[in-house]
């Protein structure tokens, strides 16, 4: 079996109990350890990640996660993690702390028999966006190309990590807090086949002919599982705090989709 996950936010100051959150999260993937030969994380699993140039003790928060990432390496599995946009800013570290594969592009690959598109999911756009939205949509994607282009910026993110940890923190997890809550306050449902942007996506890449089975995302905090008319499906995963939803491909290439629900009581309420 194949497990595809994202959008924990952990650490995210708008999740209460997050201790709890965590430990719900490695129970998760124990359990899909049970049959797992790859577990891909689509992003967005840190609300907040970013390495500086000294020590940053509060990472030890994460040590668990990162410890079960480690053991299910150990097991064999093939554990990969793809940057999000809260936590694009690794060097290096994740890696060695979890022993996974980290991923800062979209990737296709292929397995039994399917081929499937992977990527977070932040800033995909059909080629013709500027065509396809009214004004006030098309000015909240050019801030938020802008705001990409900026943590993308590598005198930013030189600067950014030769800050003391905790002021960079305090900066990081506030500004990851302020957009969690923005999210509570206005979800953005499922726009429709017409409007989502990732359909509009995968829909140009099909007529393109860059054909793949599946188009797997995070990011968007929506689950969705879409027939295209191509016979290719969208995906978009949902999340791992709230919703619990993950998807998983079986050895005959089928995929579907699947609520998390552990078999003790002891971690609700997340
Ligand atoms: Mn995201």
């Amino acid at each position: 079996m194949i497990y595809f996950l994202s959008d924990a936010h952990l650490g995210s100051w708008a999740i209460e109990r997050g201790y709890a959150h965590q430990k719900k999260l490695i129970d998760m993937l124990e359990e899909m350890s049970k049959d797992a030969v790859s577990i891909y994380m689509l992003g967005d699993m840190f609300d907040f990640w970013m390495e500086y140039f000294v020590h940053d003790k509060s990472k030890r928060e994460y040590h668990p996660f990162c410890k079960e990432l480690r053991k299910l390496a150990k097991k064999g599995i093939h554990v990969h993690i793809f940057t999000g946009n809260h936590d694009l800013w690794t060097f290096g570290g994740l890696a060695s702390l979890t022993g996974a594969e980290i991923h800062t592009d979209p990737t296709t690959i292929t397995r039994y028999g399917k081929t499937l598109y992977l990527c977070h999911g932040d800033g995909v756009l059909p080629l013709k966006w500027k065509d396809i939205y009214p004004r006030r949509v098309r000015k909240q994607i050019e801030h938020f190309i802008f705001l990409k282009k900026l943590f993308n910026s590598p005198t930013l993110q030189f600067l950014f990590r030769c800050l003391p940890p905790a002021w960079g923190n305090k900066i990081g997890y506030s500004w990851a807090k302020r957009s969690r809550l923005k999210e509570l306050a206005n979800p953005c449902p499922y726009k429709g086949e017409k409007k989502e942007e990732l359909v509009l996506f995968a829909k140009e890449q099909e007529k393109m002919n860059n054909h793949r089975d599946y188009y797997i995302f995070g990011h968007r905090h929506i689950e969705l599982d879409l027939k295209l008319e191509s016979g290719s499906r969208v995906i978009i995963l949902g999340d791992t705090f709230r919703q619990w939803t993950y998807a998983k491909l079986d050895h005959h290439g089928n995929l579907t989709m699947h609520n998390y629900e552990p078999e003790t009581g002891t971690t609700e309420g997340v």
